[in-house]
């Protein structure tokens, strides 16, 4: 790296360690690549000063491509200009490629790259928003994906932000009474809840055999990079709670969101023409937003990275 690039990266780094509250971040812990704090939640940065097309090929990039996503939750790689297979690519950067559950949305090239868009409509004729409503991805797979990554191909001029939650902090600022309440409490996660506000688009035929009908995961999941406890919630897929009624289960799960949902545990994204968002599906939670004007054309390529059953 050039020496005024390095100079200016340790400036950024500096200036993003002020308003970056989880205390003081390593300066220059980048050699390759700049990273900076986006919110005060601990949980967003954007990174800078990289060509992923090259970047995929290195591995001093790739390592602290990885390390910028386990210290910030969610990080926007910003200015990149992919095709679809070299976005799969650098999905590679962060692991293996998890099949995605609804073939409907598959890319016809590249079929394990999915797309998020606003021009699908249900049978009815309403427009269906993908992702609409805070949940965490695919939660109803025995080994849930790690990370979703979607790479803005065509944005609406205003609207469509991505809203993300930092669910260690929002476990971390339980009491300490709830904390013990819920510390061993398992969750039945199927496609669709019965008591889902947000309804999904049927699986695909093919996929109605192979994708689970329930299963259960811990309510407070640990990390497995980070070794630090989130929640583990999901309004859109979790049924019921083992051992309790299905009314009681229900009423906690909305006190957790609620809690959960404060300001101060967000992340708002404001996409930018070239962003590639990976976000950890581990402790955060996200939605999207359909607050644009319907005629406008929101594309963006969808990519799920393998993890590992919560614990
Ligand atoms: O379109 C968005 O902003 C997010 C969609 C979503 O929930 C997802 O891709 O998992
Ligand atoms: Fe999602």
């Amino acid at each position: 790296m050039r020496i005024q690039s390095f100079l200016e990266c340790r400036r950024q780094l500096s200036l993003g360690a002020e308003k970056y509250s989880g205390g003081p971040m390593a300066v220059a812990q980048f050699r390759h690549i700049e990273v900076n704090p986006l919110s005060s939640s601990h949980a967003g940065a954007e990174v800078l000063g990289v060509d992923l097309r090259d970047g995929m090929k290195d591995s001093a990039v790739r390592e602290e491509l990885n390390r910028a996503f386990a210290n910030h939750c969610v990080i926007a790689i910003r200015d990149q200009n992919l095709t679809a297979q070299q976005f799969y690519e650098v999905g590679e950067i962060f692991g293996d490629i998890f099949p995605q559950h609804n073939s409907r949305f598959s890319v016809p090239d590249c079929p394990l790259i999915h797309y998020i868009s606003n021009q699908d409509k249900f049978e009815d004729g309403r427009i269906y928003i993908p992702g609409e409503g805070y949940h965490t991805d695919h939660s109803n797979d025995a080994v849930p994906p790690k990370a979703t990554m979607l790479f803005a191909v065509k944005l609406p001029n205003t609207g469509g932000d991505t809203q993300f939650i930092n669910m260690y902090r929002a476990y971390e600022t339980l009491s300490e009474a709830m904390k013990k309440r819920i510390e061993s409490l398992q969750c039945v996660h199927v496609y669709q809840s019965k008591y889902s506000e947000r309804k999904l688009m049927a699986l695909a035929g093919e996929k109605k055999t192979v994708v689970p009908t329930q299963v259960i995961h811990p309510l407070v999941r640990t990390h497995p990079v980070t070794g630090k406890k989130a929640l583990y919630i999901n309004p859109i897929r979790i049924e019921s709670i083992l051992g309790m009624d299905d009314g009681d289960a229900q009423n906690l799960l909305g006190e957790l969101l609620e809690h959960s949902i404060d300001l101060s545990n967000e992340y708002r994204h404001k996409w930018r023409s070239g962003d590639v968002v990976i976000w950890d599906n581990r402790c955060l939670m996200h939605k999207a937003n359909g607050d644009y004007p319907v005629e406008e054309v929101r594309y963006l390529y969808r990519l799920m990275v393998k993890g590992e059953a919560p614990v």
